[in-house]
């Protein structure tokens, strides 16, 4: 007899941005694609959402999405069965009368919070541990993380072996580029920009443009678009705009599927990303990259960044190590980076051959969800 299929539910609230709905809709999709589990994913803020996927109705309860079957998260709660896995993202709260539910049951449900992403050393100690229980239902912490003993990242299977071969095809690269209208000339360094809101951005804008050799910036639409306006003296900008200063070509680029802006970081020989989900997809492209972190209170993001970084850096020459820390800190500061640029550029080859080679050793350790899977299987 067939086994019935595992039933999962993710839980997701949308704090801000498109990090946490990013995340969840990844991870719900591959436990569909990559492992047949049944999963729902509870979301209370479907307009976020409907920017990844366009392609969801936000005025429906129920709906499919590729394989995954998205709830809208109502402010009143619904009479719902609870699954076999039930995963609150990013320490959500779930809702009183669905963990009535899951305490009713009677297999008890696993019960996991996906935390947050970070590569600071307490997260091995933490990772998997028990946290509070609601009546008799245990919940777990669950962390991913770079390091061995955490949960790991999100990442689809072949999905090294995919960017490796579209990298290695020119011509796809140019194809793909060119359906979103970008085509930048052969000799042009390609970066992407996604990042929040910052003051450095105008030096490194400046150093851009005075370069001998040309740049071409792909700006997807969102919060740091404001601040390319200013540097360019342009009231504003839209999808599909392109100015030129200098040496520098500034296009600005629709907001795109997530497969797709999969795609354009591995066209791109630098990429500036930002949160959680985009920084990690940067690690996957194999290229040097740029994390904007997201800023949370008292600083405290900036022992996350160093945390990184000391990671990251720890393969470097202390020359090349030194040039990216400095970069990324004065980013993730607001500070001027031009200077911290020109000093990257002077390692370009060994930050080329060290991305490359970190992907790889992240791709050495088991992806989130199939960790996920592994610690329900151990945990039966
Ligand atoms: O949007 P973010 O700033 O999200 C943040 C972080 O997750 C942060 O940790 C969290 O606390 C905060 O939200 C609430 O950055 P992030 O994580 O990179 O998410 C962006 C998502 O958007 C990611 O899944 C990639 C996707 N994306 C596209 O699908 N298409 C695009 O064109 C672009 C630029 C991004």
């Amino acid at each position: 007899m067939p086994q019935p299929k595992t039933r999962w539910d993710i839980f997701c609230t949308v704090v801000d941005n498109y990090g946490d709905i990013g995340v969840t809709w990844r991870l719900a999709r591959q436990l569909v694609a990559e492992h047949a589990l049944t999963v729902r994913l509870w979301v209370d803020d479907l307009r976020a959402f409907e920017r990844l996927c366009p392609e969801l109705d936000i005025h429906l309860d129920t709906q499919w999405q590729q394989g995954v079957e998205v709830r809208h998260w109502p402010a009143e709660w619904p009479e719902t069965d609870a699954a076999d896995v039930v995963i609150a993202a990013f320490a959500c709260q779930l809702p009183t009368r669905y963990m009535d539910a899951m305490a009713e049951r009677q297999q008890r449900p696993l019960w996991l919070n996906l935390d947050y992403l970070s590569a600071e050393d307490w997260v091995v100690g933490c990772h998997r541990l028990p946290s509070v229980k609601y009546k008799s239902v245990q919940r777990y912490f669950f962390f991913p993380g770079f390091q061995p003993d955490t949960g790991g990242l999100l990442r689809e299977r072949n999905l090294i072996e995919q960017r490796q071969a579209f990298q290695r095809d020119r011509a796809s690269q140019r194809q793909f580029l060119q359906g979103l209208g970008i085509a930048p000339a052969s000799d042009a360094l390609l970066i992407s920009l996604f990042a929040y809101e910052n003051p450095g951005l105008a030096s490194w804008l400046d150093v851009l443009a005075a370069d001998v050799s040309p740049t071409h910036l792909l700006v997807p639409e969102g919060r740091i678009v404001g601040d390319v306006a200013r540097w360019l003296e342009v009231e504003s900008l839209k999808a599909g705009d392109l100015q030129i200063r200098g040496a520098l070509t500034v296009q600005v680029v629709p907001f795109i599927h997530q497969d797709q802006y999969d795609r354009l970081l591995w066209c791109c020989d630098f990429n500036a990303v930002r949160g959680e989900d985009s920084f990690v997809r940067a690690q996957w492209a194999g290229r040097p990259m740029l994390w904007h972190i997201y800023q949370q209170d008292e600083d405290i993001h900036m022992d996350k960044l160093d945390a990184f970084l000391a990671l990251y850096t720890r393969a470097l020459s202390p020359a090349a190590a030194d040039a990216t820390s400095g970069f990324w800190r004065a980013w993730c500061s607001g500070q001027p980076v031009g200077q911290h640029w020109l000093a990257v550029r002077e390692h370009w080859s060994q930050l080329q051959s060290h991305a490359e080679a970190w992907s790889l050793e992240q791709a050495l350790q088991a992806d989130l969800a199939t960790a996920l899977v592994h610690f329900y299987r151990n945990w039966l």
